[in-house]
């Protein structure tokens, strides 16, 4: 995309916007939340809908003149309803956050329970973290991954159920690499008579692909960002089945938003179309085959991996046993400087802090959109390895950042497409 026309009126904030362009073409994204939407997803986001108000549902606006944001709505869950075999789908959440908060406004009080797994252990904030709303509203309890497996500890969970008597128990993660058993935490959800919220956002894609088993059908809501591995338009999504329709959407409009995001739904509806074609599925079988790859090979230079490995798109990287005097911070650091971006995380059984934790993950869904393989990933976990063994060391920065420098220009970033004619 052109920043001409932004440039002719604030230069400012047109070099930032061709500095962030450049930054993503000159380094690996490896957040495991980030990925690289299609020219086509960026530009229906900026369309002329950002300009809409558009309160309500297709159909039922309060507003006049909406006959087009109904359809790019209508499309949106059309498109979701066949992705995920949805019953009942809404897309106007602002965000994965604002998914989880139209389901607890949807059938909680305020100061009913929710049992949730620890934001240390992998959890997300919105699942009742004291300093999100969801923990200052709700009565929140939350639950562990095995200490020795790094596994959820599911028969742990049942226990703490029977104790606690939440009303709903969250499951679908943040920093989690294995495949989450969403059957069995209904069964403890239902033994307990508590709704089950599955929240895929981090999973959104290879659940669409069939590559992660699904929740949509099994747990009573499942929420998710879609953005992420789905690699739609930037915001969130809430699906299920017609018996919570009513009272999910009031729960989103009028309870917890106001005018809908138009734009981005925009992007939410041409991002599911790009995922329903058959490539896709590949795409999302790459991006475990990737993280496999990646974490196998960090292995190989001793690294320890929380779960030991992973069965998605991220691993997650406990530092103490293998270098117990550098922190995530400091690994996140050094790999910045040489362009692989990745992000300190907090791991099971944390012994610092959440601002100063011991470990970093890394997720594959952006390289694999660059088109890395398994052997492009192997080189990448050789360059981090480099850099964390010797965070200091200018001459191995140097080579660490040349070998970065290379994979991004043997994998550049949308590739033939038209979004990039803006050279300055
Ligand atoms: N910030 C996202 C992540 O990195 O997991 C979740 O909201």
């Amino acid at each position: 995309m052109s920043y001409d026309r932004v440039r002719a009126t604030d230069p400012a904030v047109a070099e930032a916007l061709s500095g962030e362009r450049r930054r993503q073409e000159d380094t690996l994204a490896m957040i495991a939340s980030e990925n690289h939407v299609s020219a086509a997803v960026m530009a229906a986001q900026s369309s002329e809908l950002t300009n809409k108000y558009a309160e309500g549902y297709p159909g039922e606006r309060y507003y006049a003149g909406c006959d087009h944001a109904d359809a790019v709505e209508d499309l949106a869950i059309e498109r979701a309803r066949e992705l995920w075999g949805a019953e009942h789908v809404n897309v106007q959440p602002h965000s994965g956050t604002q998914a989880n908060m139209g389901v607890y406004l949807a059938v909680l009080e305020p100061g009913d329970r929710i049992l949730s797994l620890d934001l240390n252990h992998g959890g997300h904030l919105s699942h009742g973290h004291p300093a999100n709303f969801a923990g200052q509203i709700y009565d929140v309890e939350q639950y562990e991954v095995d200490a020795d497996t790094g596994y959820v500890d599911y028969e742990g969970l049942r226990e703490q159920a029977e104790a606690f008597d939440p009303d709903v128990v969250v499951s679908g993660y943040s920093a989690y690499p294995r495949e989450v058993d969403f059957e069995r935490i209904q069964g403890v959800a239902e033994s307990v008579d508590a709704h089950h919220l599955a929240d895929i956002a981090h999973i959104t894609g290879l659940v669409a692909a069939g590559v992660h088993p699904s929740p949509v059908g099994v747990a009573d809501f499942v929420t998710g960002s879609t953005h992420k591995t789905i690699r739609a338009g930037r915001g969130g999504i809430i699906m299920c089945g017609e018996e919570h329709a009513d009272d999910v959407d009031a729960a989103v409009f009028p309870g917890a938003q106001g005018g809908p995001l138009m734009h981005n739904i925009a992007g939410k509806a041409v991002g599911f179309a790009e995922a329903l074609q058959p490539e896709f599925e590949q795409y999302a079988q790459q991006v475990v085959d990737n993280a496999r790859a990646l974490g196998d090979r960090l292995r190989e230079h001793g690294f320890s991996l929380v779960s030991g490995g992973t069965d998605t798109h991220l691993v997650l990287i406990d530092l103490r046993p293998s270098h117990p005097d550098t922190p995530g911070g400091v690994a996140e650091a050094a790999l910045e400087e040489v362009g692989v971006v990745l992000n300190k995380n907090t791991v099971p059984g944390e012994t610092r802090s959440p601002f100063n934790p011991s470990g970093i993950r890394a997720g594959t869904p952006a390289l694999t959109t660059r088109g890395f393989d398994e052997a492009a990933c192997e080189r990448v976990a050789d360059v981090i390895a480099r850099v964390v063994d010797a965070p200091e060391d200018e001459a191995v920065r140097e080579e660490a950042a040349a070998e970065a420098a290379a994979l991004c220009e043997e994998y550049p970033l949308y590739a033939g497409d038209a979004r990039v004619t803006d050279t300055a």
